[in-house]
């Protein structure tokens, strides 16, 4: 059958065909993703593209025109799809290997875990006073606090050291407010805690006040300039030396286990009368005498006493009913006992080969 192409007809519509195909591949060339891509498919071959606007012109063609120009109306189309899905591959390709690389695991990279936040503990020290309150709530007592920047009246005074008092000399420390009366320093000893309690509660009172404590001493294998005590107060009817000695022993039994025992040496204290040092069987060599307790079998862990009535008398409670106890200990140097430390400033060296011993 011959063609009866014209030049009015196929020809431009065969010319407008190439024109959209050539525009087409261009663009599909240049998306850049795949959501672009879609929108230029919708342009190139879509319902309302060039392609399809072309289409409808095939209506106004005579039959055997409409079929040629149809064919080349249909291959560009083909082509233009052949070339879309293969755009398509390209991109799907190019977006699977960006991700792959954003969300590469590199297992074989060496991880130190340095980054890891390593697990801690409680300190020596802190460890210890809790041992100290557990062993002395299990025996009765209840656990109280009281501030570490303290007034004079509460260090001193009321425990029997008025201004020029002699023992005030053993026991200096910073001041932060000068000028009486209120004159505020860093407390010395847990014994203003004492005072405290007695103001504060009526007796019976049977209580250990743990905390910390500051004091001008040079550093040295047993002294820190701060430290840590814990006191002990008992206020009652008929309390006598005797229940003072006994509650030390005990206390003693409880926390270090059998075979480690107490004994009183006199002593003075300002605000006790009479007053003793506590000492207990040095755990370390269990009473034979070494280096720790200086081959004595003996370590001084503390002072105590019977409440001196001037004490009872500053805070008010009437020491011809009530009679007490007190004693005082450093929580530092039972650690160092207990852990056989040669020299208590690794307490404070924060050094974690050695916290982490303990
Ligand atoms: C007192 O502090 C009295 N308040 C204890 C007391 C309380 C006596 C109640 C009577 C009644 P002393 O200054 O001796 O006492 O200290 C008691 C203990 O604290 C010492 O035996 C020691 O274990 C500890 N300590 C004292 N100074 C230091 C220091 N610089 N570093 C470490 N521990 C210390």
């Amino acid at each position: 059958m011959t063609s009866r192409l014209t030049p009015e007809n196929t020809p431009s519509i065969a010319a407008a065909a190439a024109a959209v195909e050539a525009d087409g591949r261009r663009r599909i060339e240049a998306a850049a993703d795949l959501a672009a891509l879609r929108e230029v498919e919708r342009t190139v071959v879509g319902k309302r593209s060039e392609l399809a606007r072309l289409h409808t012109r095939l209506a106004r063609l005579a039959p055997e025109e409409r079929r040629d120009a149809g064919a080349v109306i249909h291959d560009a189309r083909t082509r233009l799809q052949e070339q879309l899905g293969r755009r398509a591959a390209a991109l799907d390709a190019e977006e699977r290997a960006r991700r792959v690389a954003e969300e590469r695991l590199d297992l074989t990279e060496i991880s130190t875990h340095a980054w890891l936040p390593r697990r801690g503990h409680l300190h020596l020290v802190t460890q210890t006073r809790e041992e100290l309150e557990d062993t002395f709530v299990a025996m009765g007592f209840a656990v109280a606090e009281g501030p570490e920047a303290e007034t004079d009246w509460y260090n001193f005074q009321a425990l029997n050291m008025p201004p020029a008092h002699p023992a005030r000399g053993m026991w200096d420390t910073l001041y932060l407010r000068l000028g009486e009366p209120g004159q505020v320093l860093l407390r010395t000893h847990t014994s203003p805690v004492q005072v405290r309690l007695m103001e504060s509660r009526e007796p019976p009172i049977y209580a250990v006040m743990p905390g910390r404590c500051y004091r001008r001493d040079t550093p040295d294998a047993r002294h820190t300039p701060v430290f840590h005590q814990i006191e002990g107060l008992v206020v009652d009817r008929g309390i006598t030396f005797g229940d003072l000695a006994g509650t030390i022993e005990a206390f003693t039994g409880a926390y270090f286990g059998a075979g480690i025992h107490s004994r009183l040496r006199p002593s003075y204290f300002p605000f006790t009368e009479p007053s003793a040092e506590f000492e207990v069987t040095c755990p370390i060599c269990a009473g034979e005498g070494c280096r720790t307790c200086s081959g004595s079998g003996w370590i001084e862990l503390g002072g105590c006493g019977m409440v001196d009535p001037n004490v009872f008398e500053a805070v008010g409670v009437d020491a011809e009913v009530y009679s007490g106890f007190a004693f005082g200990f450093g929580i530092d140097r039972l650690a160092q006992v207990r852990a056989g430390l040669s020299d208590m400033r690794v307490l404070l060296d924060n050094d974690v080969r050695f916290l982490t011993q303990f």
